[in-house]
């Protein structure tokens, strides 16, 4: 990076803090991942000097031999992957891929029956602020109160009552399995169409650690950065009927020159999880969700809903005494980097909350396993229990620096 830092060395020194940060920090997000390193180089090539409007063989711009190929087989190795009969990879996030499905299958107004974002739903689910809420008439449903999973029973009364053009499912913070099979008898009662997002689950999907929507749902989107460990992105899955439809939202619709750089990296990351590793890797991060989640509990926390199935869990920190907010700023003074989010149910406001949301897809990707995952439940009471306590916090910061050091990350990139 010796070109960018003699050019501009305030982003070069961003940039390697930011690497610093990275690596010397346990980061439970749920949503993020270490993107690997030739997913980070394809990311930073040439291909981004290309204008493509238009698809592999079909472009509107000239001199697009070379980005046609990494298109072509990011497409094929995603339609191997998920064994979809189409796939487009050019949405620039999860959101423009939802956003593709409802303005190709819907008109303003039309009803959408979506999770509740204070039940785990997203904001391209609905929320008044989204552009899916504000083009379209959301009915939410949540979870129940007795067992905190998607109540089925709920999910057909609306769709009987309400009767949409179509159902969403999918979550941002829902650590159980969800059952598209469900989802999908009860969207043939009504004669409404599936869309899945799977965003956070998309890696587990892959492996067959989590059922597939494919064979359920017409549309299927989802994001290549979070469980796929790819660069920050989204694509959309359908059945073979729709695929000039969603083609044409995507561009013409709602994007103009797709990312090619980014398009070039996906194909990278669906290389990769082709790979057995890839499912073995994936084992982990649930193995490693399941053990952060008991180790958690057996130190008092109420771990919604009861435990995991994926990816991540949800803590319900109210027997702490301590909000969402006040444990995520404590945590992170420990070099500890989580996200306050609401549970169900919550008597908290989104800003304040009266949870975490904890997932694995990180510190997996760093090689730690069951052992450290104890280990960090261990660092993460500590601090909860004496998150005002500033020494607990920075001996609490030292010791995530002596584990992180034993788990490196980019090892490749000497500072
Ligand atoms: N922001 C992502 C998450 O954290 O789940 C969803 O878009």
């Amino acid at each position: 990076m010796d070109s960018l830092k003699n050019s501009d060395p305030q982003v070069y020194k961003a940039i390697i803090n930011e690497i610093k940060r990275e690596k010397s920090t346990i980061n439970l997000i749920a949503s993020e991942n270490f993107a690997p390193l030739p997913v980070l180089q394809a990311q930073g090539s040439v291909m981004t000097n290309k204008y493509a409007e238009g698809y592999p063989a079909l472009r509107w711009y000239d001199g697009c031999e070379y980005v046609d190929v990494v298109e072509q087989l990011a497409i094929d190795r995603a339609k191997k992957l998920f064994r979809a009969e189409h796939v487009n990879v050019q949405p620039h996030s999860g959101t423009q891929a939802n956003m593709a499905v409802y303005f190709s299958m819907l008109k303003p107004g039309d009803k959408v029956l979506a999770m509740d974002l204070a039940c785990g739903g997203h904001l391209s689910h609905g929320h008044r602020h989204n552009f899916s809420g504000k083009y379209f008439k959301v009915i939410s449903y949540g979870v129940s109160k007795r067992d905190e999973k998607i109540d089925y029973n709920e999910v057909e009364d609306l769709a009987k009552r309400h009767k949409p053009k179509m159902i969403l499912v999918g979550a941002s913070a829902y650590p159980r399995i969800i059952d598209f099979i469900k989802f999908r008898k009860i969207a043939d009662k009504v004669g409404a169409f599936v869309l899945a997002d799977i965003a956070h689950i998309a890696g587990l999907v892959a492996v067959g650690l989590h059922p597939s929507p494919i064979p359920y749902a017409e549309f299927v989107t989802a994001t290549t950065h979070k469980t796929l460990r790819g660069p920050r992105s989204g694509m959309v899955m359908c059945r073979k009927k729709f695929a000039q439809a969603i083609d044409s939202e995507v561009f013409p619709g709602i994007q103009g020159g797709p990312l090619m750089h980014i398009i070039a990296a996906k194909a990278v990351a669906l290389k990769t999880a082709l790979r057995p590793q890839f499912k073995t890797y994936q084992k982990q991060v649930v193995a490693n969700a399941k053990k952060l989640a008991s180790s958690l509990s057996a130190r008092g926390y109420r771990i919604v809903s009861g435990g995991t199935d994926n990816h991540m869990l949800l803590v319900d920190l109210r027997s702490k005494k301590i909000t969402g907010k006040d444990a995520a700023f404590a945590l992170h003074n420990a070099n500890i980097v989580v996200n306050k989010n609401l549970i169900p149910f919550d008597p908290l406001s989104p800003m304040l909350t009266s949870g975490l949301r904890l997932g694995t897809p990180s510190v997996t990707s760093r090689g730690m396993r069951e052992n450290e995952m104890a280990q960090i439940a261990c660092l993460i009471d500590g601090v909860i229990s004496a998150a005002k306590n500033e020494k607990v916090i920075k001996m609490t910061a030292q010791e995530v620096v002596r584990l992180t050091n034993k788990f490196p990350v980019y090892k490749e990139l000497k500072l």
